[in-house]
């Protein structure tokens, strides 16, 4: 009979387009203290191990808000590797190693938002950036990949033009501030961890408070909620 071929590692269930990117895309490895310590592939930063660890390393969460102040709410494409069909903020991902450095976090939130969103490089400034504070947090996900970061939390105010790629974002809606607590209970999918904690602890006093963030950033603070 014919011998069993090895599967690459690749094929496992994962669809081409986000595999590429498994293999492709080099994360950061940080210490608790976010200092960066070595870099992996963003398979390796996602896989959870036989121990249900996750290696740690830097990620970014955008919250993007029109002038107006709704929030842009997104669903997860159903093939995302990690967290498919989940709600959660406009923009997240990772800091690569580009050029043999680490990528600055506003430079990769910019390329991920023009990816992701299809939104225009030219409208988004990095000065319409605020960088509020970093989050430590790990989760087992499906408990095949999940999630161990440091993840720094940028709020952005603007009006621009979106049109989200269908390899990562099923759906999208803006939400009105006085609308989202009747919203969250009618969406037909979980949130993300990530944007759960936030929305916990952090976002009723940011979204009350966009026309003055930068009094209320926490810089050096690394919160594990
Ligand atoms: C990873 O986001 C970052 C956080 C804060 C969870 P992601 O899974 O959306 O990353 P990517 O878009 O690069 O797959
Ligand atoms: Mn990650």
């Amino acid at each position: 009979s014919e011998p069993v071929k090895p599967q690459p590692e690749s094929s496992d269930n994962v669809e081409p387009v986000q595999a590429e990117y498994l293999d492709k895309d080099i994360c950061l490895l940080v210490d608790e203290k976010d200092n960066f310590i070595g870099t992996a592939t963003k398979r390796e930063c996602h896989k959870v191990g036989p121990d249900g660890n996750v290696l740690l390393h830097r990620a970014f969460s955008v919250f993007l808000f029109n002038k107006r102040g709704d929030m842009l709410l997104q669903r997860r494409a159903s093939q995302k590797v990690t967290y498919p069909d989940y709600y959660t903020n406009a923009c997240c991902s990772h800091p690569l190693y580009i050029d043999d450095k680490p990528e600055e976090v506003i430079t990769a939130a910019r390329r991920r938002l023009n990816y992701e969103l299809g939104i225009p490089l030219d409208q988004m400034d990095p000065e319409l950036f605020t960088y509020m504070t970093r989050v430590h947090y790990h989760d087992p996900g499906d408990g095949v990949w999940g999630e161990h970061e440091i993840d720094h939390i940028l709020f952005f105010q603007a009006d621009v033009k979106v049109k989200p790629n269908s390899d990562e974002i099923s759906e999208y809606c803006f939400v009105p501030k006085n609308e989202f607590n009747a919203f969250l209970p009618t969406l037909e999918g979980p949130l993300t961890p990530w944007f759960n904690m936030i929305r916990r602890h952090r976002l009723k006093l940011w979204w009350d408070n966009l026309h003055r963030l930068k009094e209320l950033t926490e810089a050096d603070k690394i919160h594990k909620f």
